[in-house]
């Protein structure tokens, strides 16, 4: 097992986001990253690449447009005089295409929260964090399994759209770069709803998630067991799941994924399916992740492990380790 983090992907440490009708601290935060070092032990630094490169291997994923705003909104930002983190207040429902020069409704066409806060060093940490996945996809290309510590997270973050800390959608981005056949597994507490959006159709690559019954958990809208068909397969389970249910929701999906023959098994582990969670509502031990990969390592296919959620900082790097113990 390889392990891949870049110092630079901590520029990005949101303060807020807005949630219940109300500002919170930001879950997403740095610190985050510190408790999975400090269990993991040691990790490479990847090989960087030109912001024009990182450009090219985006466009097969993210909608031109898009790549756009994430890059100039901060400085937009500021330029109109506001202080503190960007985000997006009005979404347009219906997306009828209009052509808008002000930065907030630039911003809501291409966002579906406001949980995705953008702050001075948010772009940067976003290509140091591609430089960080590609490392990792390239190790998992010769055959090894191959962990990126990606942060902020990916999997809410669609085609041309961000939201739920989500800005690039690594799991998406690595399975379409990856020119194989790739079974994308989402461990995440919350729906894959970014990935889902991206890789629905797509030859080649097939999507299983296991996550908090969208009836009652964010986000709502996508994720539902009849939103299943063709190359998706959700499995959305109630708050209060522990390791039983989930491992059999686990086994189902594992044999789904087995059954395309992938040559590239990419999960979007989260941790937010820890008991103690505090945004979530499974009750995951720590112990449990390393029986769970176990599962997912007896597919017998190179393994690329990606972070998404997982807020309960102290237990973070533990439940991290116990996972990526089976690989
Ligand atoms: C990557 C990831 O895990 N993103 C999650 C984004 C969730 N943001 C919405 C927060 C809503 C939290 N609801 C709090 C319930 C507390 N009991
Ligand atoms: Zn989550």
């Amino acid at each position: 097992m390889r392990c891949f983090w870049d110092e630079r992907q901590r520029a990005h440490a949101p303060q807020t986001e807005f949630f219940n009708g109300a500002l919170h601290p930001a879950a997403d935060v740095p610190e985050r990253v510190d408790s999975v070092l400090s269990a993991i032990g040691k990790v490479e630094i990847p090989p960087r690449h030109s912001e024009a490169e990182l450009m090219a291997l985006l466009r097969p994923v993210h909608d031109a447009n898009y790549l756009d705003l994430l890059r100039t909104a901060h400085d937009e930002w500021r330029s109109a005089g506001r202080e503190g983190d960007v985000l997006p207040y009005a979404f347009p429902v219906h997306r009828r295409p209009r052509s808008l020069a002000r930065i907030d409704a630039r911003l809501g066409q291409h966002a579906y929260d406001t949980c995705a806060p953008i702050m001075v060093g948010t772009w940067g940490a976003l290509l140091a964090g591609l430089d960080t996945l590609l490392a990792a996809l390239d190790a998992t290309l010769a055959g090894e399994h191959a962990f990126a510590l990606t942060r902020p997270p990916g999997h809410h973050a669609g085609p041309d759209y961000m939201g739920g800390y989500s800005y690039l959608n690594w799991a998406a981005i690595a399975a379409i770069l990856s020119g194989k056949r790739a079974a994308i597994l989402d461990l995440d507490y919350h729906h894959g709803n970014g990935t889902e959006d991206i890789v629905r159709g797509r030859d080649g690559i097939a999507f299983a998630s296991i996550h908090a019954d969208p009836a009652t958990d964010y986000p709502f809208y996508w994720g539902h067991a009849e939103d299943s068909g063709g190359n998706v397969l959700n499995l959305p389970l109630p708050r209060g799941t522990g390791f039983e249910a989930y491992d059999s929701a686990l086994s189902r999906a594992a044999e789904w994924l087995g059954d395309g023959s992938p040559e590239i098994v990419i999960v979007s582990f989260g941790a937010d399916t820890f008991v103690d969670d505090p945004i979530s509502h499974f009750s995951l031990q720590t112990a449990d992740y390393a029986r769970l990969a176990e599962r997912v390592a007896s597919l017998g296919v190179p393994t690329l492990i990606i972070l998404e959620g997982g807020y309960a900082v102290e237990a973070l790097g533990g439940n991290v380790a116990s996972f990526l113990s089976a690989f």
